[in-house]
């Protein structure tokens, strides 16, 4: 079994307390961890799928070992306990519990059911999320199926209420989907995600479905589950700046807000679809996939909200000097932000945190909880240590984020570091670590790194 050293060299801090209670936590997601793929009647799911599509992955990584969590999960637990972790957010692969997306398969049920009672053993808050990706292959079937159907969001209200009738009793907080924009605009607009779709209109209808899904799963769930039970939605919310005060590049940000953030926030918080996104995106989709009565089944009440963040966007204007189109719209490309970036190339800008989070507190009105926040390096070890100050930096910086976000009004009641262990990051494969515990994928040894033992400190003194 791995042991956490005692006593961090790393813990330094200005001593800024935490309220009593805030929830110190970690995030990961089946796919990228689980591993074993063909074990005990699971099956594939579009991630197996793409990942098994040459040159859909850097190296041709794919999943199928991934952590060996499916295996190894006590001693990962164990480390989650050691750490002092309280609330641990993982998801369940759906074609573990479902493998072809109808039928129930007991041995996958009872292997989130074995997770689920070893985290309350260990008094770790399970968070369980529902949706993380891993779409049941057989439901993607044909140019209309996967979330370009509207047989899936049923589907997933299946799904949802075999988890509630059967983990519900243990499991208090439930997150529906996992950073819906992904979903929808990596996995049918840009193609980097499963199920490697590109058209940009089709990024719409998985939207809408995506969302609908949302709803009618809440709203079956409230039916299951006992009263007190948290619901919630876990967003990637884009906190987009215009890359200069030129009404085009303004236009260009208010547009990838509408199209980013606005497609989920308004439909799941009560407005339905904007006139303006409809306007917006005129040129892509009639939004005729939107039925009469759909928005208010997405509109159901939530208890929580979860925020994923990692850094902000910037974005002009598309047209004139080549760029990175924004998935979904020809009318925005991404500019880069001046300033530190992590090995992923993505701009470290804190304060963007904070803003984040008090534009949800003023939108969505609710208790959020940071369901996702960390950084993506090429961590080695060295002399059975892994020194990764950047991520201390990284982490220590973003919780003082939060703690501003709070003094101005956010009521964020916890934070996830993403993640526990290195692991499968989609398409870029394992080159790119986000652990705070390094996986040797050779031998699978686990190794904290210092960034583990900063973090289990703060826990410990409930401060910066
Ligand atoms: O690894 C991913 C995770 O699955 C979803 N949010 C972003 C993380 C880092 O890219």
């Amino acid at each position: 079994m791995t042991t956490i050293p005692r006593g961090s060299s790393a813990a330094t801090g200005s001593g800024e307390p935490f309220p009593d209670g805030f929830l110190w936590g970690v995030a990961a997601s089946s796919y990228q961890i689980e591993g074993a793929v063909a074990e005990d009647g699971r099956g594939p799911s579009i991630w197996d799928t793409f990942s098994h599509t040459p040159g859909a992955v850097a190296g041709g990584d794919t999943g199928d070992v991934a952590c060996d969590h499916y295996h190894r999960w006590p001693e990962d637990l164990d480390l989650m306990a050691e750490l002092g972790v309280m609330s641990y957010r993982f998801s369940v692969a759906w074609p573990r519990v479902m493998p072809d997306g109808r039928g129930v398969n007991q041995a996958g049920l009872d292997f989130y059911r074995r997770l689920v009672d070893g985290l309350l053993d260990r008094g770790i808050r399970p968070l369980m999320t529902l949706y993380h990706w891993d779409l049941p292959q057989s439901l993607d079937v044909g140019d209309a199926g996967g979330w370009l159907s509207r047989e899936v969001p049923d589907r997933f209200v299946d799904f949802a209420l075999v988890l509630g009738k059967e983990l519900g009793d243990r499991v208090p907080a439930i997150t529906t989907l996992n950073e819906p924009w992904c979903s929808a605009y990596l996995g049918y607009a840009s193609g980097e995600h499963a199920p490697g779709r590109t058209e940009s209109s089709l990024a719409y209808r998985a939207a809408h479905h995506l969302n609908l899904a949302h709803g009618r799963a809440v709203s079956a769930l409230r039916g299951v589950l006992p009263q007190g039970a948290d619901l919630s939605v876990s967003l990637n919310l884009h906190q987009v700046q215009a890359a200069s005060d030129r009404p085009e590049d303004r236009a260009a940000a208010e547009h990838v807000d509408l199209i980013a953030n606005r497609v989920f926030l308004d439909p799941m918080f009560g407005d339905g679809y904007s006139a303006e996104l409809r306007a917006g995106t005129a040129g892509l989709t009639d939004w005729s996939f939107v039925h009469a009565g759909d928005e208010a089944e997405i509109a159901v009440a939530l208890d929580s909200v979860g925020v994923n963040f990692y850094n902000p966007s910037r974005v002009r204007a598309a047209g004139g000097e080549p760029g990175r189109p924004f998935p979904g719209t020809d009318r925005a490309c991404f500019v880069d932000i001046p300033g530190p970036h992590t090995v992923m190339g993505w701009p470290i800008v804190p304060s963007a945190l904070t803003d984040l989070l008090l534009r949800v507190q003023r939108d969505v009105g609710l208790p959020i909880e940071v369901t996702e926040n960390g950084l993506g390096a090429r961590d080695v070890v060295e002399s059975g240590a892994v020194h990764d100050p950047d991520r201390i930096d990284y982490l220590r910086r973003h919780l003082a984020a939060v703690l501003e976000a709070r003094r101005r009004g956010a009521e964020v009641r916890g934070y996830h570091v993403w993640t526990l262990l290195d692991n499968f990051e989609w398409a870029w494969g394992y080159d790119k670590r986000f652990g705070l515990v390094h996986v040797d994928f050779a031998d699978q040894r686990r190794t904290p790194k210092d960034s583990a033992l900063w973090y289990a400190d703060v826990i410990r003194r409930n401060a910066l």
